[in-house]
């Protein structure tokens, strides 16, 4: 598991709630997504990581969720190109941070298109979903960069797949070989190496999840969820992310962690 030391943050900005969403959960209060932000970044520096807190940038009404906008491993970094073209401006606005930690920097290029969301590190291997915002392009150029640096890949088409919006929304990496996953992607012939916990559908949400260094960030709400990664003996943290989740976001979302 990767020992994580840093984490790069962006607080919402007023115009959070002009952001895309998908889901008809209602208008996030912004003064409450600016307090689930504040214990958000409280949880991670409890988790042992050094924050950078970049300043509220309302160019960009998603700019809050930094994840998208760059991959970031212990061996190299890589620029994404978001798929939605509101946000593509927010990787300008990353590079500068990104700089200061990675000398070598690569970049998904035209036409490939690719959010920090749908990749999802497994120790040295990589899942990369296809969705509607990464495409097999950028796919295909990270996957290349990634083995340049000694990493293996495969892609997960989520294409179809309803209620997630990137592969992180459906599934994330425990640690210790347990792959966490909705039951409606748990089937899938790539994952059959791990060992996969399952999601039920009535929490298909909390399949978003952090492990930072020995603890587990998890969305508050989800009971069962709770209890099986409590089962596994680690340390919990549980965050309220209502206003997030109004806008399609989730835990991994709001950070980039290295
Ligand atoms: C969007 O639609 O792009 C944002 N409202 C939510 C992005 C969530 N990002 C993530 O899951 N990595």
């Amino acid at each position: 598991m990767t020992a994580f030391t840093r984490a790069i943050v962006r607080p919402p900005a007023a115009n959070f709630a002009q952001g895309l969403t998908s889901v008809d959960l209602g208008m996030p209060d912004v003064a409450l997504a600016l307090e689930q932000h504040a214990q958000y970044c409280a949880a991670l520096e409890q988790c042992g990581l050094a924050l950078t807190r970049l300043p509220a940038d309302a160019r960009f009404a998603d700019s809050t969720f930094v994840e998208d906008t760059a991959i970031i491993t212990d061996r190299c970094a890589i620029l994404t190109r978001p798929g939605a073209g509101s946000r593509a401006g927010e990787v300008a606005a990353i590079e500068p941070i990104v700089r200061t930690h990675f000398s070598r920097i690569h970049r998904i290029a035209a036409p490939g298109t690719l959010d920090g969301g749908d990749v999802c590190q497994v120790d040295a291997h990589f899942f990369i979903g296809i969705s509607e915002r990464t495409n097999a392009e950028g796919a295909r150029q990270l996957a290349g960069f990634l083995a340049q640096a000694g990493f293996t890949s495969t892609t997960v088409d989520i294409r179809g797949v309803s209620g997630i919006l990137h592969l992180k929304s459906g599934i994330s990496y425990l640690g210790d070989k347990r792959l966490v996953v909705i039951d409606a992607l748990a089937d899938r012939p790539e994952f059959s190496d791990h060992a996969i916990v399952r999601i039920d559908a009535e929490e298909n949400y909390a399949a978003n999840f952090l492990r930072i260094n020995e603890s587990v960030i998890v969305s508050a709400g989800f009971p069962r969820f709770e209890a099986c990664v409590r089962g596994f003996g680690y340390p919990l943290i549980a965050l309220d992310m209502s206003e997030f989740r109004k806008m399609d976001g989730a835990l991994s979302c709001l950070s980039l962690r290295f």
